[in-house]
């Protein structure tokens, strides 16, 4: 595989590392076996339902949720969960209707799927880095990598049906200090060539929408589905959120997608093999309209930054495999 700025990382998996380093991460699965949550040593943690392999929450240190999630977000596997990020695959959207996935659900399977949780990966903070960290004033440099993995032979009959190609998906969760990547690895187990399109539909939280802005997408192609208008040109730096939005960014040339609030920068999104970003906020009607958005006017505290491959569809070859994924860097 060629060297890319941003590949997702492997983490080492050693326990002489452990041996030697000072306090570890910490990964536990709910007694329901319904959820897996990693917490690193300086308080970050992560939890991911494995209905959907949806991670549902992200907070840091000092507890502070990254990611909004809807009080009426259904967390019992009985439809696609309302926030965090949902994972979108093979298809984004309402699939097209002369297409291999054209019998899928709206975002495809992968998110209202059970997924196997594989393990967990760590990267312990050594004890000298971390006595250095520490007197740095800086923070804990331990991380912690959750995989899970989905395959044709785990989906739901129907699914199975409608879109009858031998695949397999491993999906990665890294919980670093300051930051959560998301990666996929799909490959096609089949005989034949397939195509998909993959994205992370993630629910960022933010404190007040009306003082948000969007950096890093001006002059970026864009569809905005809003407006129907199939093909338009970001001419904004700083791009505000100010009603119902809902653009498909294509092709952004920079990696970096960022999220301003009140003037300070909140959220870094980088891409990696990821081409395109959509940008949804559904505002006061859509939300209302909606029976799992909670409260109402919750559409005041979230905005979708959704790194994604999905303004093409990618063919994978039989035996091929595929990678892509996204970093947020919380900056608060
Ligand atoms: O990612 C934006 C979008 O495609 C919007 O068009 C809207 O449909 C949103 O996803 C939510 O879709 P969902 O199927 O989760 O209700």
């Amino acid at each position: 595989m060629v060297e890319r700025p941003h590949k997702p990382s492997s983490l080492p998996n050693t326990a002489a590392a452990a041996k030697s380093a000072g306090p570890q991460p910490t990964v536990d699965i709910s007694d329901d076996n319904a959820r897996v949550t990693a917490r690193l040593p300086s308080g970050e943690s992560v939890t991911v339902l494995l209905y959907g392999a949806t991670v549902i929450s992200w907070k840091n240190a000092d507890g502070t949720d990254n990611l909004w999630l809807s009080e009426k977000a259904a967390l019992d596997g009985s439809k696609p969960v309302r926030g965090g990020i949902p994972v979108v695959f093979p298809v984004f959207g309402p699939p097209p209707s002369n297409h291999a996935t054209s019998s899928l659900p709206q975002h495809g399977f992968a998110r209202n799927s059970r997924w196997e949780y594989l393990g967990k990966s760590t990267s312990e903070a050594s004890a000298e880095s971390e006595r250095a960290s520490t007197a740095a004033g800086g923070a804990d440099s331990s991380s912690v990598k959750l995989d899970f993995g989905l395959y044709s032979s785990n989906l739901s009959p129907e699914a199975r049906k409608a879109w009858p190609y031998d695949f397999g998906v491993v999906y990665s969760v890294t919980l670093g200090p300051g930051s959560l990547q998301t990666a996929v690895n799909v490959r096609n187990e089949g005989d034949k060539a397939w195509e998909f399109q993959v994205l992370f539909h993630t629910y960022l939280s933010v404190k007040d929408i009306s003082k948000t802005h969007l950096t890093g997408l001006l002059g970026v192609t864009y569809t905005d589905k809003v407006l129907s208008v199939p093909s338009a040109t970001e001419s904004t730096a700083s791009l505000p959120i100010t009603g119902e939005t809902d653009r498909v960014y294509k092709a952004i040339p920079q990696s970096t997608t960022s999220v301003v609030v009140d003037g300070a920068p909140r959220f870094d999104v980088v891409r990696d093999n990821l081409p395109d970003t959509v940008v949804w906020n559904p505002w006061k009607e859509k939300a209302a309209a909606m029976a799992d958005f909670a409260p109402d006017d919750g559409y005041k505290s979230m905005i979708c930054v959704e790194a994604g491959a999905v303004a093409e569809w990618t063919k994978l070859e039989a035996g091929d495999t595929w990678e892509g994924g996204v970093t947020y860097r919380s900056l608060l």
